[in-house]
Protein backbone atom coordinates (compact mmCIF):
# COMPACT_ATOMS: atom_id res chain seq x y z
CA UNK A 1 0.00 0.00 0.00
CA UNK A 2 1.32 3.36 -0.59
CA UNK A 3 2.41 5.78 2.07
CA UNK A 4 0.55 9.22 2.48
CA UNK A 5 0.57 12.07 4.06
CA UNK A 6 -0.75 12.15 7.39
CA UNK A 7 -2.71 14.83 8.79
CA UNK A 8 -1.78 17.82 11.37
CA UNK A 9 -3.53 17.21 14.54
CA UNK A 10 -4.12 21.32 14.90
CA UNK A 11 -4.11 23.92 13.04
CA UNK A 12 -1.07 25.73 10.74
CA UNK A 13 -1.36 28.81 13.01
CA UNK A 14 -1.25 27.16 16.71
CA UNK A 15 2.00 26.91 17.28
CA UNK A 16 2.63 30.67 16.64
CA UNK A 17 4.34 32.47 17.58
CA UNK A 18 6.77 30.32 18.04
CA UNK A 19 6.58 28.74 14.79
CA UNK A 20 4.85 30.75 12.32
CA UNK A 21 1.95 28.90 9.91
CA UNK A 22 3.05 29.75 6.73
CA UNK A 23 6.43 27.74 7.69
CA UNK A 24 3.83 24.97 8.86
CA UNK A 25 2.14 25.17 5.99
CA UNK A 26 5.14 25.12 3.49
CA UNK A 27 6.69 22.39 5.88
CA UNK A 28 3.89 20.10 5.80
CA UNK A 29 2.25 19.90 2.72
CA UNK A 30 4.70 20.79 0.07
CA UNK A 31 8.53 19.08 1.96
CA UNK A 32 6.59 16.05 3.79
CA UNK A 33 4.46 15.72 0.82
CA UNK A 34 7.39 15.74 -1.60
CA UNK A 35 8.92 12.57 0.95
CA UNK A 36 5.70 10.86 1.00
CA UNK A 37 5.64 11.08 -2.96
CA UNK A 38 9.34 10.46 -4.10
CA UNK A 39 9.25 7.46 -1.63
CA UNK A 40 6.26 5.78 -3.47
CA UNK A 41 8.37 6.46 -6.43
CA UNK A 42 11.79 4.79 -5.42
CA UNK A 43 9.56 2.04 -4.25
CA UNK A 44 7.03 1.01 -6.79
CA UNK A 45 7.50 -2.58 -8.65
CA UNK A 46 10.17 -3.35 -5.84
CA UNK A 47 10.42 -5.79 -2.96
CA UNK A 48 10.72 -2.89 -0.66
CA UNK A 49 6.73 -1.71 -1.88
CA UNK A 50 4.62 -3.98 0.92
CA UNK A 51 7.30 -2.90 3.96
CA UNK A 52 6.05 -0.82 6.77
CA UNK A 53 8.35 2.53 7.24
CA UNK A 54 9.62 0.79 10.62
CA UNK A 55 11.10 -2.32 8.63
CA UNK A 56 12.73 -0.17 5.90
CA UNK A 57 14.22 1.78 8.39
CA UNK A 58 15.61 -1.24 10.39
CA UNK A 59 17.59 -2.83 6.91
CA UNK A 60 17.96 0.78 5.43
CA UNK A 61 21.70 -0.22 3.61
CA UNK A 62 20.09 -2.55 1.54
CA UNK A 63 17.75 0.45 -0.31
CA UNK A 64 18.73 3.14 -3.02
CA UNK A 65 19.61 6.22 -1.24
CA UNK A 66 16.11 7.55 -2.75
CA UNK A 67 14.68 5.30 0.24
CA UNK A 68 17.00 6.43 2.90
CA UNK A 69 15.95 9.76 2.24
CA UNK A 70 12.43 9.80 1.28
CA UNK A 71 11.73 7.35 3.44
CA UNK A 72 13.56 9.26 6.47
CA UNK A 73 12.27 11.88 5.33
CA UNK A 74 8.36 10.60 5.93
CA UNK A 75 9.45 8.68 9.54
CA UNK A 76 10.85 11.60 10.70
CA UNK A 77 8.39 13.86 10.00
CA UNK A 78 5.42 11.88 10.71
CA UNK A 79 6.79 12.18 14.33
CA UNK A 80 7.83 15.70 14.10
CA UNK A 81 4.10 16.78 13.69
CA UNK A 82 3.11 14.84 17.07
CA UNK A 83 5.16 16.16 18.94
CA UNK A 84 4.67 19.37 18.59
CA UNK A 85 1.78 20.92 20.05
CA UNK A 86 -0.06 24.32 21.04
CA UNK A 87 -0.35 23.20 25.16
CA UNK A 88 2.72 24.12 26.05
CA UNK A 89 2.84 21.38 28.88
CA UNK A 90 5.94 19.77 30.84
CA UNK A 91 6.82 16.56 31.69
CA UNK A 92 5.69 14.09 34.69
CA UNK A 93 5.63 11.22 35.67
CA UNK A 94 7.79 8.27 34.23
CA UNK A 95 9.02 10.33 31.79
CA UNK A 96 10.23 13.54 34.39
CA UNK A 97 11.87 11.04 36.21
CA UNK A 98 13.47 9.32 33.10
CA UNK A 99 14.51 13.15 32.29
CA UNK A 100 16.50 13.26 35.77
CA UNK A 101 18.10 10.08 35.93
CA UNK A 102 19.60 10.43 32.69
CA UNK A 103 20.36 14.56 32.52
CA UNK A 104 19.76 15.63 35.81
CA UNK A 105 17.13 18.40 34.94
CA UNK A 106 14.84 19.33 32.41
CA UNK A 107 16.93 22.60 31.20
CA UNK A 108 19.97 19.97 31.91
CA UNK A 109 18.17 17.85 28.29
CA UNK A 110 17.17 20.84 26.19
CA UNK A 111 20.44 22.10 26.86
CA UNK A 112 22.04 18.81 25.21
CA UNK A 113 19.51 18.39 22.75
CA UNK A 114 20.02 22.40 21.21
CA UNK A 115 23.83 21.46 21.35
CA UNK A 116 23.13 18.40 19.51
CA UNK A 117 21.20 20.63 17.00
CA UNK A 118 23.33 23.58 16.68
CA UNK A 119 26.60 21.36 15.88
CA UNK A 120 24.79 19.29 13.47
CA UNK A 121 26.48 20.37 10.08
CA UNK A 122 24.26 21.53 7.71
CA UNK A 123 20.86 19.56 8.00
CA UNK A 124 19.83 16.53 9.97
CA UNK A 125 17.53 16.36 12.79
CA UNK A 126 18.62 16.06 17.14
CA UNK A 127 16.82 13.15 18.75
CA UNK A 128 15.74 12.26 22.22
CA UNK A 129 15.85 8.40 22.26
CA UNK A 130 15.17 5.48 24.12
CA UNK A 131 18.19 3.20 24.32
CA UNK A 132 18.41 -0.09 25.92
CA UNK A 133 15.79 1.46 28.73
CA UNK A 134 17.37 4.59 29.11
CA UNK A 135 17.37 8.11 27.54
CA UNK A 136 20.13 9.43 25.64
CA UNK A 137 20.89 12.71 23.04
CA UNK A 138 22.03 11.87 19.68
CA UNK A 139 21.96 13.64 16.19
CA UNK A 140 21.87 12.37 12.42
CA UNK A 141 22.73 14.14 9.08
CA UNK A 142 20.27 14.66 6.14
CA UNK A 143 17.26 12.58 6.45
CA UNK A 144 18.87 9.76 8.40
CA UNK A 145 17.01 8.57 12.44
CA UNK A 146 18.41 5.92 14.84
CA UNK A 147 15.82 3.61 13.59
CA UNK A 148 18.33 3.09 10.51
CA UNK A 149 20.67 -0.03 10.36
CA UNK A 150 23.40 2.60 9.18
CA UNK A 151 23.17 4.63 12.12
CA UNK A 152 25.57 5.70 14.48
CA UNK A 153 23.89 5.93 17.64
CA UNK A 154 20.89 3.43 17.57
CA UNK A 155 17.74 4.22 19.45
CA UNK A 156 14.04 4.87 19.42
CA UNK A 157 13.13 8.43 18.73
CA UNK A 158 10.83 9.85 21.01
CA UNK A 159 11.42 12.95 20.44
CA UNK A 160 12.92 14.79 17.30
CA UNK A 161 13.65 18.52 16.27
CA UNK A 162 13.97 19.24 12.28
CA UNK A 163 17.05 21.75 12.19
CA UNK A 164 16.65 21.45 8.03
CA UNK A 165 17.02 25.47 7.19
CA UNK A 166 13.50 24.72 5.76
CA UNK A 167 11.89 24.61 9.34
CA UNK A 168 13.01 27.75 10.40
CA UNK A 169 14.44 29.81 7.97
CA UNK A 170 11.26 32.36 7.33
CA UNK A 171 10.90 33.12 10.99
CA UNK A 172 14.61 32.94 12.04
CA UNK A 173 16.23 33.12 8.67
CA UNK A 174 19.91 31.77 9.94
CA UNK A 175 19.89 31.83 13.52
CA UNK A 176 19.33 28.20 14.69
CA UNK A 177 19.82 28.99 18.38
CA UNK A 178 17.14 31.20 18.52
CA UNK A 179 14.64 28.64 16.81
CA UNK A 180 15.78 26.09 19.38
CA UNK A 181 15.21 27.85 22.29
CA UNK A 182 11.65 28.75 21.06
CA UNK A 183 10.60 24.80 19.97
CA UNK A 184 10.31 24.23 23.59
CA UNK A 185 7.49 26.40 24.23
CA UNK A 186 5.56 24.17 21.95
CA UNK A 187 6.23 20.28 22.73
CA UNK A 188 3.63 18.21 23.46
CA UNK A 189 4.95 16.33 26.37
CA UNK A 190 2.00 14.11 26.80
CA UNK A 191 3.25 12.89 23.02
CA UNK A 192 6.46 12.24 23.80
CA UNK A 193 5.54 10.30 27.38
CA UNK A 194 3.20 7.96 25.18
CA UNK A 195 6.08 7.37 22.93
CA UNK A 196 8.56 6.44 25.92
CA UNK A 197 6.01 4.34 27.54
CA UNK A 198 5.46 2.13 24.01
CA UNK A 199 9.95 2.43 23.56
CA UNK A 200 10.41 0.87 27.16
MN1 LIG B 1 11.73 19.17 7.62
Amino acid sequence: MAHTLPALGYAFDALEPHIDALTMQIHHDRHHQAYVDNLNKALAGTEGEGKSLEELMANISKYPAAVRNNGGGHWNHTLFWEILGPSGSQPSGALADAINAAFGSLDALKEKMNTAGTTRFGSGWAWLIVKDGKLDVCSTPNQDNPLMDIAEVKGTPILGIDVWEHAYYLKYQNKRPDYLGAIWNVINWDAVAAKFEAAK
